[in-house]
């Protein structure tokens, strides 16, 4: 159902601790992980939103048992072969990670499959993952030459590639290594620009072994996993809006503890220290393999930087409200590199630059992101999620610093990865 709401504004003082909810890289991969392995499967702080719960339904689908007990998620794997037929289509709903990630897996399972998802899904390249997976030997197709979903795969035996990513994805590569796993031999995948490595520390997790140097990553075939605990920490791309609205609200002091600090994800922090915000981190000792700890914001002055190359991919899913603490920031913030952005769940460099724009942003849109001038006063307005949850995020922390009332159509596009957002920004603003 389409909801409509009007957006909190809030000229000082957020203060407070926020415990963001569980990263959502990790809940989809700690349930694939344990559908595949031999033996349970216990997740704490698994993200309950509905992406996540698309890659619970798929692989319910696929006879594998999940049950919860006390705010625990449990996986009752079988290995690889207790993955068995669907006897209905796989919807992802808005999930790209779930499309690709499962694409990976179902090219080595001895069954038929058919991959959909909604509108947005439909939209979203699928040949960056039937391409490199076809190579391994994995009979899959979509709709307009395997270019976009609905896909179907008959899953069989794999051999394994050598193969060099064309663009830095973490759900390519992961979905590569998916179907290395099942293959035979050993696959080696190049990455361009090292991706979000929550699949390889995974594997470790369960008992696997992959290796990783120098953007080349070598998979053996034929692994088995076991069940295990995991601990999933809070979602740095659901801290990001709580690190820029304490960030930009005069008076604010926002503590984030056991969000995840892996570093192939922190980009943000690294650039909210360079414009100048009054960030700390304090890393929890004795992590295991996922790095996390506490990361608390003060209200400073922010000044404009330029962010493209190699940090891209470590703050992908943040550019969005980077783009609007940098309409906040004392001159030009250039954002560039980063024309992944028009393949998400929107074109996510055209619904920034629209969106901010109707509140009053000076920011343009170039070929490979966007130029933002600062700072300016935001004024109020209708403005729209256009169903991508990271853009109505923004937007209602953009609201906080407004001078009129705004509306935002399609509030509900949050509940993709954070369905408490709201009552979470109350809990500080009020
Ligand atoms: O799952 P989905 O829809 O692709 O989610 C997004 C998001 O904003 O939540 C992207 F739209 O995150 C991706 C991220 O951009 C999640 C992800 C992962 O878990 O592996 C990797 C990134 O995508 P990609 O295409 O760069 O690999």
């Amino acid at each position: 159902m389409e909801t409509q709401k009007k957006l909190a504004i809030r000229s000082k003082g957020l203060k407070g601790q926020i415990k963001v909810p569980g990263d959502k890289s990790i809940s989809h991969r700690s349930i694939m992980f344990g559908a595949v392995a031999n033996g349970t499967t216990v997740i704490h702080n698994f993200l309950k939103a509905d992406d996540c719960l698309s890659t619970m339904s798929c692989f319910r689908k696929m006879g594998v048992e999940i049950t919860e007990e006390g705010g625990k998620v449990i996986v009752h794997g079988n290995g690889w072969d207790g993955l068995k037929e669907p006897e209905t289509i796989l919807d992802v709903g808005n999930s790209g990670t779930t499309a690709r990630l499962m694409a990976g897996i179902l090219s080595g399972r001895p069954f038929h499959s058919v991959v959909v998802g909604d509108d947005s899904i439909a939209k979203r390249p699928m040949k960056r993952v039937t391409d490199p997976l076809s190579l391994f030997g994995a009979d899959i197709d979509g709709r307009n030459n395997g270019q976009y979903t609905p896909l179907s795969i008959r899953g069989g035996e794999l051999s394994a590639v050598d193969y060099n990513l064309p663009v830095a994805s973490a759900q390519v590569k992961s979905a590569m290594i998916f179907a290395a796993l099942q293959a035979e031999g050993v696959s080696t995948i190049k990455e361009p620009v090292p991706t979000r490595n929550h699949t390889e520390t995974m594997i470790k997790k369960f008992g696997g072994d992959i290796t990783s140097e120098n953007r080349e990553i070598k998979v053996k075939g034929g692994q088995s996993f076991y069940g295990t605990e995991i601990e999933v920490p809070g979602d740095i791309s659901s801290g990001a809006f709580f690190l820029a609205a304490g960030a930009v609200v005069p008076e604010s002091k926002l503590v984030l503890p056991v969000l995840g600090l892996n570093p192939t994800r922190t980009g943000l922090i690294k650039v909210l220290e360079e414009m100048g915000a009054n960030i700390t981190v304090v890393l929890e000792e004795g992590e295991d393999y996922e790095p996390r700890g506490t990361v608390t914001i003060e209200s400073s002055a922010l000044k404009g930087i330029e962010i493209g190359g190699d940090i891209i991919p470590t703050l992908i899913d943040e550019i969005p409200v980077i783009a609007f603490l940098a309409t906040q920031a004392e001159g030009r913030t250039v954002i560039k590199d980063a024309e992944e952005l028009k393949v998400k769940e929107t074109n996510r460099i055209d619904a920034v630059v629209s969106q901010l724009k109707i509140l009053g942003a000076d920011i343009e849109s170039t070929e490979d992101g966007m130029v933002i001038h600062g700072p300016t006063s935001l004024q109020g307005g209708t403005v729209d999620s256009l169903g991508d949850h990271r853009i109505g995020m923004t937007l209602a922390i953009a609201a906080l610093v407004c001078k009129d009332e705004v509306v935002l159509k399609n509030a509900e596009a949050v509940n993709i990865s954070y369905p408490s957002f709201y009552s979470d920004l109350d809990s500080l603003a009020r």
